[in-house]
């Protein structure tokens, strides 16, 4: 059957509090703790932001974007970890996890270090029962690689998959069928729909609309006024979950890498650079294939405690070479060798700040504008 005749299956992924749960599986002591991964920004010592935390301490009140002296405030006495942010290694984290979810839908469009759409319409045959036992098995599946919670919504379109998500959270799977669709959006605050964010939901409440159903019950020409043609177009389309918006899984790539786990643990830069050879023959042919060329060279490595460790160095000019990478590698890891006494137990390489992005704009990008 042709997918084009089906009902259309999309979901949302979400990981939950992505940065504190991966620092809890790196130390699962932590998870009897409030967690607060931050931003240290300034001079004086407690300078900076939460970048997330886990649901321990938001149990005390603790947000995204909350300053740390606010935080620590609200913890006291509570035994807080304080965790400086490494976006390194979520990075790595999540690479891995959006290569494996690749494999497992039809198309994945992945929007954030933490969430994709993926598109399942082809591989269910359009069946949302299909779809269920298909996302229960995406979710067991990082959670026992990884050992990661993820919240999953279904739907038939994204603005009704990501709301699922939202719902869900943490670590759950809403499945809204095709005709409960309407049921499910209607009495729904209007910022939480995908695209609306802070300043559409002041401009919507303005002109009296405050839930979903209302912005779908909406006067087209009032909309176009505030929003103009494009975007009021789809809120009126994503308020019924009427957006139409493929899951584009032809988004320009960022970056390759290839990680390695070492036959033994081993500080022997030579030894590493030999193991890691595969890696830099699957990342050159990716970077051949898809003629590009990068300025950024990424050495990374995972040490005996589990803890993750990067170098990088960029290029004045883009190279695409093998031997750029190796001779680049081998400088990174002899750097990183020499300020640490831990073994390597995994080791990477990654090239990123690609020079022929095309300038390829969804309306997913369009909405995060
Ligand atoms: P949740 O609600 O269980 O999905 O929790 P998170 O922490 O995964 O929240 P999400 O999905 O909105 O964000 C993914 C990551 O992005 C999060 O782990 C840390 C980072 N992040 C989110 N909000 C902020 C923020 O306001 N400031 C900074 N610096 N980082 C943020
Ligand atoms: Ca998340
Ligand atoms: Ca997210």
């Amino acid at each position: 059957m042709k997918s084009e005749f089906l009902q259309r299956v999309i979901g949302h992924i979400d990981l939950d509090y992505f940065y504190a749960q991966v620092e809890e599986v790196e130390n699962p002591a932590l998870k009897e703790r409030p967690v607060i991964v931050c931003v240290f920004s300034g001079r004086t010592e407690d300078r900076g932001v939460v970048s997330t935390a886990n649901y321990v301490a938001r149990g005390f009140g603790v947000r995204s974007g909350m300053p740390i002296v606010n935080a620590k405030k609200l913890l006291q006495g509570k035994d807080p970890a304080v965790i400086r942010m490494n976006h390194e290694k979520y990075e790595v984290v999540s690479t891995r996890i959006m290569d494996a979810l690749s494999e497992k839908v039809d198309v994945l469009e992945p929007t954030g270090i933490d969430e994709a759409f993926f598109d399942v319409t082809a591989s269910t045959s359009g069946d949302f029962e299909r779809a269920r036992t298909a996302a229960m098995g995406i979710k067991e599946a990082i959670l026992s690689t990884e050992h990661l919670t993820a919240s999953v919504g279904l739907g038939r379109s994204k603005a009704v998959a990501k709301l699922g998500s939202d719902l869900a959270k943490p670590g759950g799977l809403k499945v809204v069928l095709p005709e409960q669709t309407k049921d499910f959006l209607g009495p729904l605050a209007v910022e939480k729909l995908y695209g609306v964010g802070p300043k559409g939901a002041s401009l919507l409440k303005g002109a009296h609309i405050s839930t979903i159903g209302q912005l779908a019950g909406a006067d087209p020409q009032e909309l176009e006024k505030l929003f103009g043609k494009k975007l009021s177009v789809y809120l009126l389309e994503a308020s019924k979950g009427n957006d139409s918006d493929p899951v584009r899984g032809d988004l320009e790539p960022t970056q390759f890498s290839r990680i390695v786990t070492l036959k033994e643990d081993t500080t022997d830069v030579e030894e590493i650079l030999s193991q890691l050879e595969t890696g830099v023959g699957h990342v050159h042919e990716k970077l051949s294939s898809s003629g590009k060329s990068f300025r950024t060279l990424t050495a990374i490595g995972i040490l005996t405690d589990l803890s993750t460790k990067t170098k990088s160095k960029t290029y004045e000019t883009p190279v695409s070479d093998e031997e750029s990478i190796r001779g680049g590698l081998a400088e990174l890891f002899d750097e990183m060798s020499a300020v640490s006494d831990k073994q390597f137990r995994r080791v990477g390489v990654r090239v990123s700040g690609f020079t022929d992005a095309r300038d390829q704009k969804s309306l997913s990008d369009f909405l995060q504008a």
